[in-house]
């Protein structure tokens, strides 16, 4: 528990860095409520949000979609600020925002940022496991959520959640329903909080903005303190680079909080150009082709599994994408085969996106070759992005090798909040990011991304740490041992296979992965970590051989699961 919760355990930009990077103009004293401020009053007239309306629902209207100009963003924006702070939130206190893809997602994001909290960014798909995790760790005051978010109670999750964080920290964490409709008869203040300082620097801009989460290579996600200029810089970067304009009309389908959504240049990027958001309220490609057509959409950010969905889809539907000019992908590998496939199939320029919530952020360039652009995952946005590629030993690679990815500079962060230990694995001791990324560089400065050394699953561009998954089985009391593996997917990119070895005499009977998914279910877990392929074996491979690591238990795990399919095939 940290002594003083305003004073944000995180390790700091060096002095030396945070003066260059002020220098050279990347960092500006401007915040991120201020950014959002002067956006609403620069584009006052722009259309700025299209998304359905919990609110509206909630109401029992039958027009489910709301259309707000950017003034009338801000006027929601301030009525949620209002009950934000109505609710007991004050500036510098961190907030669980736990939205769909709604116009509430955008009005609370605001909102919240302007009652001063610092959200926390969860994804609709979190539960109690998750919840509770990032409560306790961020010592959230509070919980935006909607009761109309379909696929749970949210209502119920809030108070399991809640009650735990009383019985822990004996401390309240209020609810807050954002399909509640405001009260009009209020009006409410029209003043944005300052951000509080919660950090040992002296400008407001470096202080910390908001969490985000991490992949998680080890355990639970770690929460990842950026700053407000760190992200500002980054958003504006990108927004450059992207050749966005106040006519860039974006299509939100991936998860809001996402870090490529929030900013890659995404929903931060729209705003900083004027131009419109189309929140789609589910990915698939129906709802999403019928908004592209409707509303005229020109940019649109997709993970690689749902670039493939789209594609297989269009073949059918030929659908209307004309107005597309620009399809990001990035969140995973996207194969040259599929890259290909883009354009011809829907219409925009394809580029790729290489990022972290971390930090750095890879782009192809429009004006780049079409082989630079289909095989590589682009180039670091800023030219003060340091990259290294290095051995097992941190030692260099020659040009051209691959090797492990590690980042340094003006909007990486240089540490995990609250989390010494694994900030001494996953940063170098000159503050280089390792990013568990095995990549090579290519002559004119292009990564491509050739393997992971995290133990990490990606599936629909969702990170899981094997461990957690790991870990939860060994909890079912039939377990003896569990060892989770990636399985390749078309469909998902990779799926989660849990080979689990018996305790004596235990028996799992027909089904052991409606069993295992029964008992993941059953401890709250977020169900997209839960085991989609279960095996049971006597034994895990190696583990009778002596010493070895966990890694190879795993990779040998991978080895035989990928033998025997083939063999079916
Ligand atoms: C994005 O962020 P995260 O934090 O969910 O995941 C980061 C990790 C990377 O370290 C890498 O392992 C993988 O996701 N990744 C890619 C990739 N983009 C991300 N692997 C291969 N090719 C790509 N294009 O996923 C994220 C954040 C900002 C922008 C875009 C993606």
């Amino acid at each position: 528990m940290c002594e003083n919760p305003l004073l944000l355990p995180v390790a700091l930009y060096p002095d030396e860095f945070a003066e260059r990077y002020r220098k050279a103009g990347l960092w500006v004293d401007e915040t991120i409520p201020e950014f959002l401020e002067n956006s609403c009053t620069d584009y006052a007239e722009n259309l700025a949000v299209v998304a359905v309306s919990h609110q509206k629902i909630s109401q029992g209207e039958s027009d489910l979609v709301a259309r707000l100009t950017y003034t009338e963003l801000r006027e929601q924006a301030l009525l949620a600020a209002a009950r934000v702070r109505d609710a007991g939130v004050r500036p510098g206190d961190r907030v669980l925002l736990q939205l769909p893809n709604i116009a509430e997602y955008l009005v609370y994001l605001l909102g919240i940022f302007w009652a001063g909290g610092i959200p926390v960014f969860c994804l609709p798909a979190h539960r109690a496991s998750d919840l509770i995790h990032f409560a306790l760790k961020s010592h959230a005051t509070a919980h935006v959520f909607s009761s109309y978010t379909s696929g749970e109670d949210f209502q119920k999750l809030h108070h399991s959640v809640a009650a735990n964080v009383e019985d822990q920290q004996n401390r309240r964490m209020v609810g807050i329903d954002a399909s509640a409709p405001f009260d009009l008869s209020k009006t409410p203040s029209h003043t944005i909080s300052q951000p509080v300082m919660n950090t040992e620097r002296a400008r407001k801009s470096e202080q910390v903005a908001f969490l985000q989460l991490s992949g998680g290579t080890t355990g639970l996600s770690k929460l990842i303190p950026r700053t407000h200029a760190d992200y500002l810089y980054s958003v504006r970067q990108s927004v450059k680079i992207c050749q966005l304009n106040c006519e860039s009309t974006l299509l939100v389908v991936l998860p809001a909080s996402h870090n490529f959504a929030m900013s890659s240049a995404g929903i931060l990027g729209a705003m900083c150009a004027g131009s419109a958001m189309v929140f789609a309220a589910d990915p698939s490609p129906k709802t999403a082709f019928a908004l592209i057509e409707q509303e005229n959409v020109k940019v649109v950010q997709l993970v690689p599994p749902l670039a493939q969905a789209w594609l297989a889809s269009a073949a059918k539907r030929q659908p209307n994408v004309e107005s597309l000019e620009l399809i990001q992908i990035g969140g995973a590998k996207l194969l040259p085969s599929v890259a290909e496939r883009i354009t011809p199939v829907l219409h925009g320029k394809l580029q790729q996106v290489f990022g972290m919530a971390e930090g750095l952020v890879n782009y192809t360039r429009a004006d780049d070759s079409d082989e630079m652009r289909l095989h590589t995952q682009g180039r670091p946005m800023s030219e003060f992005d340091e990259i290294l590629v290095v051995d097992d030993h941190d030692i260099p690679v020659a040009e051209g090798e691959s090797g492990h990815l590690l980042t340094r500079g003006p909007y990486t962060i240089r540490g995990y909040y609250n989390e010494p230990a694994i900030n001494a694995k996953s940063f170098t001791d000159d503050g280089f990011y390792r990013t568990g990324d095995i990549v090579r560089v290519h002559p004119t400065g292009d990564i491509e991304v050739t393997g992971r050394a995290k133990d990490q699953i990606n599936r629909n561009g969702e990170k899981i740490a094997v461990d957690e998954i790991e870990d939860v089985a060994l909890m079912h009391p039939k377990v003896y041992d569990a060892v989770a593996v990636g399985l390749p997917d078309p469909t998902v990119g990779e799926r989660i296979y849990l080979v689990v070895v018996p305790q004596a005499d235990a028996d799992f009977g027909e089904s052991p992965v409606a069993e295992m998914r029964n008992h993941f279910a059953k401890r709250q877990v977020t169900p997209y970590k839960f085991p989609e392929l279960v095996e049971i074996m006597d034994t895990l491979p190696l583990t009778n051989i002596g010493k070895v690591s966990r890694r190879d238990v795993r990779a040998a795990v991978l080895d035989h699961v990928l033998q025997a399919k083939e063999k079916h095939a």
